[in-house]
């Protein structure tokens, strides 16, 4: 297994939509357990392959709590088959836009198709924060960030932040 590079806003890969995989094959299942050794390091609860720079429609999450037996999902090609009528709103952050945080309203519930890494079609239905997971992973696999659902001014915000953020990182300190 290896860790891979977490991309950050802004990055023009962040914003391309991602394509399908032809089948899950030993190359998609690697990826895939690279993507989760990445995910717990950082540590975070999802990711998308876009987020390590390849942009092929694959997830992986994992809810389990600290302590807790790890409970690995790995997806390929997840579409949302359907939605709930109600939403739900939800306290949402990003490897991806790291240190800001808001509340993101989405369906309350999904069902999901998706294959497994056995290349096998399952489906899953989900509510809580299994479901605002695999929406905001869904949404990375078409370009977009949980910021993109927030207004202009706030979005602009967190954007200019990490701007200046990526530029203090990269210049050295003057005395
Ligand atoms: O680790 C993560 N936590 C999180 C919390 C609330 C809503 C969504 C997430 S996903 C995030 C990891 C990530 O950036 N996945 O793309
Ligand atoms: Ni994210």
């Amino acid at each position: 297994m290896a860790r891979l590079f977490i991309l950050t806003a802004p990055d023009a890969r962040l914003k391309q939509k991602s394509r399908p995989v032809d089948k899950v094959d030993d190359q998609i299942r690697r990826l895939m357990d690279d993507m989760l050794e990445t995910m717990y390091v950082a540590p975070g609860i999802g990711l998308a392959a876009a987020q390590v720079g390849v942009l092929q429609r694959i997830l992986v999450l994992d809810l389990a709590k600290d302590g807790e037996e790890k409970r690995p999902v790995r997806m390929a090609n997840p579409e949302i088959i359907w939605v709930s009528d109600d939403d739900s709103s939800h306290e949402e952050g990003c490897l991806s836009v790291p240190e800001h945080y808001a509340s993101v309203t989405r369906p309350r519930a999904i069902r999901v198709r998706y294959l497994d890494h056995q290349n096998e079609s399952r489906e899953l239905e989900a509510d809580g924060l299994l479901a605002v997971v695999i929406q905001h992973e869904i949404d990375h696999l078409d370009g977009v960030l949980f910021i993109d659902h927030l207004s202009a001014l706030k979005r602009n915000m967190i954007l200019r932040k990490l701007t200046k953020a990526k530029k203090s990182d990269a210049e050295p300190v003057r005395a």
